[in-house]
Protein backbone atom coordinates (compact mmCIF):
# COMPACT_ATOMS: atom_id res chain seq x y z
CA UNK A 1 0.00 0.00 0.00
CA UNK A 2 0.96 3.33 -0.81
CA UNK A 3 2.04 5.17 2.38
CA UNK A 4 0.56 8.60 3.24
CA UNK A 5 1.58 11.93 2.83
CA UNK A 6 1.64 13.52 6.36
CA UNK A 7 0.45 17.17 6.11
CA UNK A 8 3.18 19.39 6.58
CA UNK A 9 4.77 22.73 5.88
CA UNK A 10 7.64 20.23 3.88
CA UNK A 11 5.15 18.57 2.18
CA UNK A 12 2.82 20.71 0.93
CA UNK A 13 4.37 20.57 -2.29
CA UNK A 14 3.41 16.27 -2.65
CA UNK A 15 -0.41 16.74 -2.15
CA UNK A 16 -2.51 16.10 -5.12
CA UNK A 17 -3.03 18.92 -7.43
CA UNK A 18 -7.15 19.56 -6.45
CA UNK A 19 -6.01 20.04 -3.12
CA UNK A 20 -6.00 23.94 -2.68
CA UNK A 21 -2.82 24.89 -0.59
CA UNK A 22 -1.67 28.33 1.08
CA UNK A 23 0.23 30.17 -1.89
CA UNK A 24 1.65 32.27 -0.11
CA UNK A 25 5.50 31.96 2.31
CA UNK A 26 4.24 30.97 5.84
CA UNK A 27 7.47 31.52 7.42
CA UNK A 28 7.17 35.36 6.95
CA UNK A 29 3.97 35.76 8.70
CA UNK A 30 3.72 36.68 12.26
CA UNK A 31 1.38 36.31 14.66
CA UNK A 32 -1.31 39.79 15.07
CA UNK A 33 -3.93 37.47 16.00
CA UNK A 34 -3.98 35.32 18.95
CA UNK A 35 -7.58 33.21 19.02
CA UNK A 36 -8.57 31.65 22.43
CA UNK A 37 -10.83 28.21 21.60
CA UNK A 38 -9.32 26.62 18.45
CA UNK A 39 -12.28 24.43 17.72
CA UNK A 40 -13.75 23.56 14.51
CA UNK A 41 -15.70 26.72 13.93
CA UNK A 42 -12.65 28.81 14.43
CA UNK A 43 -11.35 27.09 11.75
CA UNK A 44 -14.16 26.63 9.08
CA UNK A 45 -14.35 30.66 9.63
CA UNK A 46 -12.03 33.43 10.89
CA UNK A 47 -9.24 31.30 10.00
CA UNK A 48 -10.58 30.68 6.61
CA UNK A 49 -11.26 33.92 6.05
CA UNK A 50 -8.13 35.03 7.53
CA UNK A 51 -5.77 32.47 5.20
CA UNK A 52 -8.04 33.89 1.71
CA UNK A 53 -6.40 37.42 2.69
CA UNK A 54 -3.21 36.30 3.53
CA UNK A 55 -2.87 34.77 -0.09
CA UNK A 56 -3.53 38.21 -1.75
CA UNK A 57 -0.36 40.56 -1.04
CA UNK A 58 0.87 42.44 2.14
CA UNK A 59 -1.31 41.39 6.00
CA UNK A 60 2.08 39.28 6.43
CA UNK A 61 1.04 40.23 10.06
CA UNK A 62 -2.38 38.61 10.42
CA UNK A 63 -1.39 35.44 10.93
CA UNK A 64 -3.03 33.30 13.85
CA UNK A 65 -1.28 32.12 17.01
CA UNK A 66 -4.12 29.88 18.73
CA UNK A 67 -4.55 29.08 22.52
CA UNK A 68 -6.05 26.58 24.59
CA UNK A 69 -7.00 27.39 28.12
CA UNK A 70 -7.81 24.06 29.31
CA UNK A 71 -5.58 20.79 29.53
CA UNK A 72 -7.81 18.99 27.61
CA UNK A 73 -7.00 21.07 24.52
CA UNK A 74 -3.32 19.13 24.49
CA UNK A 75 -4.68 16.81 22.27
CA UNK A 76 -5.28 19.75 19.45
CA UNK A 77 -2.38 21.35 20.29
CA UNK A 78 -0.21 18.60 19.82
CA UNK A 79 -1.93 17.25 16.41
CA UNK A 80 -1.86 21.04 14.97
CA UNK A 81 1.94 21.25 16.23
CA UNK A 82 2.85 17.96 13.93
CA UNK A 83 1.08 18.97 11.31
CA UNK A 84 3.14 22.62 11.95
CA UNK A 85 -0.71 24.13 12.26
CA UNK A 86 -2.17 23.22 8.71
CA UNK A 87 -5.31 21.56 8.13
CA UNK A 88 -7.34 20.63 5.66
CA UNK A 89 -10.90 22.27 5.10
CA UNK A 90 -13.68 20.07 3.54
CA UNK A 91 -16.30 22.06 1.85
CA UNK A 92 -19.30 20.21 1.05
CA UNK A 93 -21.75 21.43 -1.33
CA UNK A 94 -25.54 20.66 -1.32
CA UNK A 95 -25.02 18.72 -5.04
CA UNK A 96 -22.17 16.70 -3.40
CA UNK A 97 -19.31 18.20 -4.94
CA UNK A 98 -16.51 19.10 -2.08
CA UNK A 99 -13.76 21.32 -2.35
CA UNK A 100 -10.74 20.80 -0.09
CA UNK A 101 -7.92 23.54 0.81
CA UNK A 102 -5.66 23.03 2.98
CA UNK A 103 -5.44 26.17 5.43
CA UNK A 104 -2.29 28.50 6.68
CA UNK A 105 -3.24 31.07 8.62
CA UNK A 106 -3.08 29.05 11.95
CA UNK A 107 1.10 29.54 12.84
CA UNK A 108 1.02 28.75 16.01
CA UNK A 109 -0.32 27.22 18.93
CA UNK A 110 -0.22 27.71 22.87
CA UNK A 111 -1.31 25.66 25.90
CA UNK A 112 -1.98 28.15 28.87
CA UNK A 113 -2.42 24.96 31.44
CA UNK A 114 1.12 24.35 30.82
CA UNK A 115 2.28 28.02 31.55
CA UNK A 116 0.16 30.91 31.39
CA UNK A 117 2.89 33.24 31.79
CA UNK A 118 3.84 32.65 28.39
CA UNK A 119 0.66 33.55 27.06
CA UNK A 120 0.44 36.55 28.72
CA UNK A 121 3.52 37.85 27.90
CA UNK A 122 2.90 37.12 24.14
CA UNK A 123 -0.95 38.43 24.57
CA UNK A 124 0.72 41.81 26.31
CA UNK A 125 3.07 41.78 23.37
CA UNK A 126 3.00 44.67 20.69
CA UNK A 127 2.77 42.16 17.88
CA UNK A 128 -0.59 41.17 19.30
CA UNK A 129 -3.09 43.31 17.86
CA UNK A 130 -6.08 41.45 18.28
CA UNK A 131 -7.50 38.66 20.37
CA UNK A 132 -10.37 36.93 19.44
CA UNK A 133 -12.72 34.16 21.26
CA UNK A 134 -14.87 31.57 20.65
CA UNK A 135 -15.41 30.18 24.16
CA UNK A 136 -19.05 29.23 23.97
CA UNK A 137 -21.89 30.74 24.70
CA UNK A 138 -21.51 29.50 28.26
CA UNK A 139 -18.17 31.06 28.55
CA UNK A 140 -18.70 33.90 29.84
CA UNK A 141 -20.10 33.13 32.86
CA UNK A 142 -23.18 35.07 32.55
CA UNK A 143 -25.65 34.35 35.07
CA UNK A 144 -28.82 34.06 32.87
CA UNK A 145 -31.20 34.68 35.26
CA UNK A 146 -30.01 38.57 35.47
CA UNK A 147 -27.45 38.28 32.84
CA UNK A 148 -24.73 39.81 35.08
CA UNK A 149 -20.99 38.01 35.40
CA UNK A 150 -21.21 35.27 37.53
CA UNK A 151 -18.37 36.31 40.21
CA UNK A 152 -18.40 33.73 42.37
CA UNK A 153 -17.65 31.37 39.56
CA UNK A 154 -14.73 29.07 41.66
CA UNK A 155 -12.58 29.88 38.63
CA UNK A 156 -13.43 33.83 38.66
CA UNK A 157 -12.75 33.40 42.43
CA UNK A 158 -9.26 31.35 41.97
CA UNK A 159 -8.21 33.91 38.95
CA UNK A 160 -9.04 37.25 41.25
CA UNK A 161 -6.55 35.44 44.32
CA UNK A 162 -4.15 34.55 41.67
CA UNK A 163 -4.14 36.96 38.78
CA UNK A 164 -0.74 35.94 37.96
CA UNK A 165 -1.90 32.62 37.48
CA UNK A 166 -5.13 32.76 35.64
CA UNK A 167 -7.78 29.58 34.70
CA UNK A 168 -10.52 31.55 32.95
CA UNK A 169 -10.45 33.82 29.39
CA UNK A 170 -10.64 36.90 31.37
CA UNK A 171 -7.76 36.25 34.16
CA UNK A 172 -5.88 36.02 31.11
CA UNK A 173 -6.82 39.10 29.10
CA UNK A 174 -6.82 40.63 32.34
CA UNK A 175 -3.01 40.00 33.01
CA UNK A 176 -2.49 40.72 29.39
CA UNK A 177 -3.38 44.28 29.63
CA UNK A 178 -2.81 45.24 32.73
CA UNK A 179 0.97 44.64 31.57
CA UNK A 180 0.48 46.67 28.09
CA UNK A 181 -0.94 49.57 30.33
CA UNK A 182 2.54 48.90 32.55
CA UNK A 183 4.77 49.10 29.53
CA UNK A 184 2.68 51.66 27.86
CA UNK A 185 2.22 49.06 24.51
CA UNK A 186 -1.61 50.20 23.01
CA UNK A 187 -4.45 47.64 23.57
CA UNK A 188 -5.07 45.03 21.55
CA UNK A 189 -9.05 44.81 20.22
CA UNK A 190 -11.00 41.84 21.99
CA UNK A 191 -13.15 40.21 19.03
CA UNK A 192 -15.97 37.61 20.18
CA UNK A 193 -16.77 35.17 17.80
CA UNK A 194 -19.77 33.38 19.80
CA UNK A 195 -23.37 33.15 19.18
CA UNK A 196 -24.27 35.49 21.47
CA UNK A 197 -26.18 39.21 20.71
CA UNK A 198 -23.94 41.74 21.45
CA UNK A 199 -20.66 39.86 21.98
CA UNK A 200 -18.73 42.35 21.98
CA UNK A 201 -20.57 44.59 24.18
CA UNK A 202 -21.53 41.40 26.62
CA UNK A 203 -17.39 40.41 26.48
CA UNK A 204 -16.92 44.36 27.33
CA UNK A 205 -19.03 43.86 30.18
CA UNK A 206 -17.71 40.38 31.54
CA UNK A 207 -13.87 41.94 31.85
CA UNK A 208 -15.04 44.96 33.12
CA UNK A 209 -16.77 43.49 35.90
CA UNK A 210 -13.51 40.76 36.44
CA UNK A 211 -11.26 44.02 35.86
CA UNK A 212 -13.15 46.22 38.76
CA UNK A 213 -13.05 43.89 41.18
CA UNK A 214 -9.02 43.18 40.55
CA UNK A 215 -8.00 46.53 39.51
CA UNK A 216 -10.21 49.55 39.12
CA UNK A 217 -8.01 51.20 37.65
CA UNK A 218 -7.27 48.78 35.25
CA UNK A 219 -10.66 49.10 34.50
CA UNK A 220 -10.93 51.95 33.32
CA UNK A 221 -7.96 51.55 31.15
CA UNK A 222 -9.61 49.06 29.43
CA UNK A 223 -12.90 50.94 28.94
CA UNK A 224 -10.74 53.65 27.61
CA UNK A 225 -7.96 51.60 25.66
CA UNK A 226 -9.89 48.53 24.60
CA UNK A 227 -12.42 47.59 21.62
CA UNK A 228 -14.52 45.11 21.57
CA UNK A 229 -16.38 44.92 18.22
CA UNK A 230 -19.99 43.54 18.16
CA UNK A 231 -20.10 40.26 14.80
CA UNK A 232 -21.95 38.02 13.59
CA UNK A 233 -20.76 34.84 12.76
CA UNK A 234 -22.23 31.94 10.59
CA UNK A 235 -20.64 28.95 9.18
CA UNK A 236 -22.35 25.10 9.99
CA UNK A 237 -19.15 23.70 11.42
CA UNK A 238 -20.74 19.86 12.01
CA UNK A 239 -18.32 17.76 14.71
CA UNK A 240 -14.94 16.15 12.90
CA UNK A 241 -15.51 12.31 12.27
CA UNK A 242 -13.16 9.62 11.88
CA UNK A 243 -15.43 9.09 8.38
CA UNK A 244 -13.61 13.18 7.12
CA UNK A 245 -10.43 11.64 8.46
CA UNK A 246 -10.84 8.16 6.46
CA UNK A 247 -12.02 10.23 3.10
CA UNK A 248 -8.65 12.07 2.87
CA UNK A 249 -6.80 9.10 3.33
CA UNK A 250 -8.87 6.88 0.81
CA UNK A 251 -9.33 10.00 -1.76
CA UNK A 252 -5.92 11.62 -2.03
CA UNK A 253 -3.24 9.54 0.16
CA UNK A 254 -3.52 12.37 2.88
CA UNK A 255 -2.60 12.15 6.47
CA UNK A 256 -4.72 14.70 8.05
CA UNK A 257 -5.49 13.71 12.00
CA UNK A 258 -7.56 16.72 12.46
CA UNK A 259 -9.10 18.43 9.24
CA UNK A 260 -12.54 20.16 9.67
CA UNK A 261 -16.16 20.01 7.28
CA UNK A 262 -18.47 22.54 6.78
CA UNK A 263 -20.73 24.07 4.19
CA UNK A 264 -20.17 26.46 1.85
CA UNK A 265 -22.19 29.28 2.93
CA UNK A 266 -20.02 31.44 5.22
CA UNK A 267 -20.90 35.27 6.71
CA UNK A 268 -19.01 37.64 8.85
CA UNK A 269 -20.57 40.56 9.89
CA UNK A 270 -18.27 42.88 12.20
CA UNK A 271 -18.91 46.18 13.39
CA UNK A 272 -15.54 48.60 12.54
CA UNK A 273 -14.54 49.33 15.95
CA UNK A 274 -10.56 48.03 16.26
CA UNK A 275 -8.21 49.64 18.67
CA UNK A 276 -5.24 48.02 17.36
CA UNK A 277 -5.90 47.86 13.78
CA UNK A 278 -7.21 45.12 11.85
CA UNK A 279 -7.09 42.64 8.91
CA UNK A 280 -9.05 44.00 5.73
CA UNK A 281 -11.11 41.24 5.98
CA UNK A 282 -13.56 42.79 3.83
CA UNK A 283 -11.40 42.07 0.83
CA UNK A 284 -12.13 38.76 1.49
CA UNK A 285 -16.04 38.74 1.72
CA UNK A 286 -16.55 39.46 5.52
CA UNK A 287 -18.57 42.60 6.44
CA UNK A 288 -17.98 45.63 7.81
CA UNK A 289 -20.92 47.49 9.23
CA UNK A 290 -21.41 50.25 11.91
CA UNK A 291 -23.96 48.65 13.59
CA UNK A 292 -24.61 44.12 13.52
CA UNK A 293 -27.61 43.88 15.80
CA UNK A 294 -30.60 43.13 13.57
CA UNK A 295 -27.89 40.72 11.59
CA UNK A 296 -27.39 38.95 15.07
CA UNK A 297 -30.41 38.79 16.27
CA UNK A 298 -32.04 37.62 13.01
CA UNK A 299 -29.23 34.64 13.07
CA UNK A 300 -29.29 33.47 16.96
CA UNK A 301 -33.16 33.67 16.53
CA UNK A 302 -33.73 31.96 13.30
CA UNK A 303 -30.39 29.86 12.96
CA UNK A 304 -29.38 28.86 16.52
CA UNK A 305 -32.64 28.32 17.27
CA UNK A 306 -33.94 27.00 14.51
CA UNK A 307 -31.05 24.62 15.61
CA UNK A 308 -32.23 24.03 18.78
CA UNK A 309 -35.86 23.21 17.89
CA UNK A 310 -34.68 20.36 15.58
CA UNK A 311 -32.27 19.09 17.87
CA UNK A 312 -34.12 19.04 20.67
CA UNK A 313 -37.82 17.83 19.21
CA UNK A 314 -36.06 15.96 16.26
CA UNK A 315 -33.96 13.70 19.20
CA UNK A 316 -37.01 12.69 20.73
CA UNK A 317 -38.33 11.16 17.82
CA UNK A 318 -35.32 9.80 17.07
CA UNK A 319 -33.56 11.72 14.03
CA UNK A 320 -29.93 12.47 14.45
CA UNK A 321 -28.72 14.32 11.93
CA UNK A 322 -29.88 17.95 10.58
CA UNK A 323 -30.45 17.00 7.45
CA UNK A 324 -32.65 14.46 8.80
CA UNK A 325 -35.30 16.49 10.51
CA UNK A 326 -35.31 18.58 6.99
CA UNK A 327 -35.78 15.63 5.01
CA UNK A 328 -38.74 14.67 7.16
CA UNK A 329 -41.51 17.10 5.99
CA UNK A 330 -43.29 17.53 10.05
CA UNK A 331 -40.38 19.11 10.84
CA UNK A 332 -39.54 21.46 7.97
CA UNK A 333 -42.93 22.57 8.24
CA UNK A 334 -42.70 22.89 11.95
CA UNK A 335 -39.28 24.86 11.98
CA UNK A 336 -40.51 26.77 9.37
CA UNK A 337 -44.08 27.56 11.29
CA UNK A 338 -41.76 28.40 14.48
CA UNK A 339 -39.91 30.73 12.46
CA UNK A 340 -42.79 32.63 10.78
CA UNK A 341 -45.09 32.95 13.87
CA UNK A 342 -42.89 32.96 16.72
CA UNK A 343 -39.70 33.98 15.97
CA UNK A 344 -40.04 36.78 12.80
CA UNK A 345 -42.80 38.94 14.90
CA UNK A 346 -40.33 39.59 17.49
CA UNK A 347 -37.45 40.41 15.01
CA UNK A 348 -36.83 44.27 13.62
CA UNK A 349 -37.26 44.40 9.85
CA UNK A 350 -33.97 46.00 8.47
CA UNK A 351 -33.58 47.54 4.82
CA UNK A 352 -32.08 45.55 2.60
CA UNK A 353 -32.47 42.42 4.73
CA UNK A 354 -34.74 40.17 3.28
CA UNK A 355 -36.27 38.17 6.08
CA UNK A 356 -38.22 35.52 3.81
CA UNK A 357 -35.72 34.90 1.69
CA UNK A 358 -33.04 34.45 4.94
CA UNK A 359 -35.32 32.19 6.28
CA UNK A 360 -35.85 29.79 3.01
CA UNK A 361 -32.07 29.69 2.58
CA UNK A 362 -31.87 28.30 6.09
CA UNK A 363 -33.90 25.53 5.20
CA UNK A 364 -32.02 25.25 2.19
CA UNK A 365 -28.72 25.07 4.22
CA UNK A 366 -30.27 22.36 6.82
CA UNK A 367 -31.14 20.26 4.47
CA UNK A 368 -27.99 19.82 3.03
CA UNK A 369 -27.52 16.41 3.16
CA UNK A 370 -23.83 15.82 2.77
CA UNK A 371 -23.67 17.82 5.97
CA UNK A 372 -24.16 15.26 8.54
CA UNK A 373 -24.60 18.02 11.48
CA UNK A 374 -25.47 15.73 14.89
CA UNK A 375 -28.24 16.65 16.92
CA UNK A 376 -26.26 15.68 19.35
CA UNK A 377 -23.81 18.70 18.90
CA UNK A 378 -26.98 21.39 18.84
CA UNK A 379 -27.81 19.99 22.24
CA UNK A 380 -25.15 20.00 23.50
CA UNK A 381 -25.04 22.51 26.28
CA UNK A 382 -28.57 23.51 26.07
CA UNK A 383 -28.76 25.16 29.18
CA UNK A 384 -26.11 27.87 27.50
CA UNK A 385 -27.55 28.32 24.45
CA UNK A 386 -31.50 27.85 24.77
CA UNK A 387 -31.50 30.99 27.35
CA UNK A 388 -29.60 33.05 24.66
CA UNK A 389 -31.31 31.46 21.19
CA UNK A 390 -34.66 30.56 22.32
CA UNK A 391 -36.50 32.45 25.56
CA UNK A 392 -35.95 35.67 24.51
CA UNK A 393 -38.70 35.28 21.50
CA UNK A 394 -40.82 33.36 24.11
CA UNK A 395 -40.49 36.33 27.08
CA UNK A 396 -41.01 38.96 23.98
CA UNK A 397 -43.92 37.22 22.20
CA UNK A 398 -45.39 36.98 25.81
CA UNK A 399 -44.71 40.87 26.35
CA UNK A 400 -46.70 41.36 23.21
CA UNK A 401 -49.97 38.86 23.52
CA UNK A 402 -47.82 36.68 20.56
CA UNK A 403 -47.80 32.73 20.06
CA UNK A 404 -45.31 30.87 22.47
CA UNK A 405 -46.92 27.55 21.55
CA UNK A 406 -44.12 26.64 19.12
CA UNK A 407 -41.81 26.97 21.63
CA UNK A 408 -43.62 25.88 24.36
CA UNK A 409 -43.17 22.09 22.75
CA UNK A 410 -39.78 22.27 22.88
CA UNK A 411 -39.23 23.33 26.05
CA UNK A 412 -41.85 20.99 27.33
CA UNK A 413 -39.35 18.52 24.36
CA UNK A 414 -36.52 19.30 27.24
CA UNK A 415 -37.58 18.90 29.96
CA UNK A 416 -38.58 14.99 28.50
CA UNK A 417 -35.09 14.88 27.40
CA UNK A 418 -33.41 16.45 30.49
CA UNK A 419 -35.47 13.17 32.55
CA UNK A 420 -35.23 10.23 30.20
CA UNK A 421 -32.13 11.14 28.59
CA UNK A 422 -33.59 9.05 25.45
CA UNK A 423 -35.74 9.28 22.68
CA UNK A 424 -39.41 8.35 22.69
CA UNK A 425 -37.99 4.46 21.62
CA UNK A 426 -36.04 4.57 24.76
CA UNK A 427 -32.55 4.90 22.45
CA UNK A 428 -30.06 6.25 24.50
CA UNK A 429 -29.37 10.30 24.16
CA UNK A 430 -25.94 11.25 25.68
CA UNK A 431 -26.32 14.16 27.40
CA UNK A 432 -23.69 16.89 27.49
CA UNK A 433 -24.05 19.94 29.66
CA UNK A 434 -22.75 21.82 32.31
CA UNK A 435 -26.04 21.64 34.24
CA UNK A 436 -27.07 17.96 33.25
CA UNK A 437 -27.15 17.13 37.05
CA UNK A 438 -29.34 20.16 37.66
CA UNK A 439 -31.67 19.78 34.73
CA UNK A 440 -32.10 16.15 35.10
CA UNK A 441 -33.66 16.57 39.16
CA UNK A 442 -35.74 19.32 38.23
CA UNK A 443 -37.46 17.21 35.30
CA UNK A 444 -38.22 14.14 36.86
CA UNK A 445 -39.76 16.16 40.02
CA UNK A 446 -41.85 17.10 37.12
CA UNK A 447 -44.19 13.94 38.59
CA UNK A 448 -44.40 15.92 41.77
CA UNK A 449 -44.80 19.84 40.45
CA UNK A 450 -45.64 20.35 36.80
CA UNK A 451 -43.68 23.17 36.83
CA UNK A 452 -40.45 22.06 38.48
CA UNK A 453 -38.25 22.07 35.26
CA UNK A 454 -39.38 25.81 34.13
CA UNK A 455 -38.55 26.53 38.01
CA UNK A 456 -34.84 26.38 37.07
CA UNK A 457 -34.28 30.33 37.35
CA UNK A 458 -30.66 30.16 35.83
CA UNK A 459 -31.80 28.88 32.63
CA UNK A 460 -35.53 30.43 32.54
CA UNK A 461 -35.84 33.74 34.84
CA UNK A 462 -39.18 33.55 35.46
CA UNK A 463 -41.36 32.17 32.80
CA UNK A 464 -42.55 29.63 35.21
CA UNK A 465 -44.72 32.52 36.49
CA UNK A 466 -46.27 33.20 33.16
CA UNK A 467 -49.82 31.65 33.38
CA UNK A 468 -50.49 32.06 29.39
CA UNK A 469 -46.85 30.13 29.22
CA UNK A 470 -47.30 27.59 31.67
CA UNK A 471 -51.18 26.61 30.33
CA UNK A 472 -49.94 25.67 27.61
CA UNK A 473 -46.32 24.01 28.61
CA UNK A 474 -48.44 21.78 31.64
CA UNK A 475 -50.50 20.79 28.75
CA UNK A 476 -48.04 19.65 26.71
CA UNK A 477 -45.84 18.47 29.81
CA UNK A 478 -49.21 15.73 30.23
CA UNK A 479 -49.45 14.93 26.68
CA UNK A 480 -46.09 13.93 26.44
CA UNK A 481 -45.67 12.48 29.71
CA UNK A 482 -48.62 10.12 28.78
CA UNK A 483 -47.15 9.21 25.33
CA UNK A 484 -43.66 10.61 24.26
CA UNK A 485 -44.93 10.66 20.57
CA UNK A 486 -43.84 13.86 19.68
CA UNK A 487 -44.84 13.85 16.22
CA UNK A 488 -48.36 13.63 17.15
CA UNK A 489 -47.87 16.89 19.22
CA UNK A 490 -46.02 18.71 16.88
CA UNK A 491 -49.17 17.71 14.38
CA UNK A 492 -51.16 18.60 16.21
CA UNK A 493 -50.50 22.04 17.00
CA UNK A 494 -49.59 22.44 13.11
CA UNK A 495 -53.22 20.96 11.59
C1 LIG B 1 -25.46 25.68 16.42
C2 LIG B 1 -24.31 26.54 15.93
O1 LIG B 1 -24.28 25.34 18.42
C3 LIG B 1 -25.37 25.28 17.87
O2 LIG B 1 -26.35 24.91 18.44
O3 LIG B 1 -26.68 26.32 16.19
O4 LIG B 1 -23.09 25.93 16.20
C4 LIG B 1 -24.44 26.84 14.43
O5 LIG B 1 -24.21 25.70 13.67
C5 LIG B 1 -23.49 27.93 14.02
O6 LIG B 1 -23.77 29.07 14.79
C6 LIG B 1 -23.66 28.24 12.54
O7 LIG B 1 -23.07 29.45 12.24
Amino acid sequence: MKSLIPITQSTLGELPEEIARPSYDRSKLTAGIMHIGVGGFHRSHQAYYTDQLLSEPGNREWGICGVGLRDADRKIGDVLKQQNYLYTLIVKHPDGRIENRVIGSLIDFMLASDDPDAVIERMASEETRIVSLTITEGGYLLNPADGEFDLDHPDVQHDLENPDKPRTVFGHLAAALQQRRELDIPAFTIQSCDNIQHNGDVTRKVLLAFAKELDPDLADWIEWEVSFPNAMVDRITPVTTPEDIEYLQNEFGIKDEWPVTCEPFCQWVIEDDFSNGRPVWESVGAQFVPDVTPYEKMKIRLLNAGHSVLGILGSIDGHTTIDGCIADPLFATYLRRFMDVEATPVLDTVEGIDLEAYKASLIERFGNSNIKDNLARICLESSSKLPKFLIPTINENLAKGGSTEYAALVIAAWCYYSDKHTSKDGVKLEVVDEMKDELHAAAVATRKDKLSFLRVEAVFGDLSENQVFTDDYVRMIDALYENPNIARLMQALLF
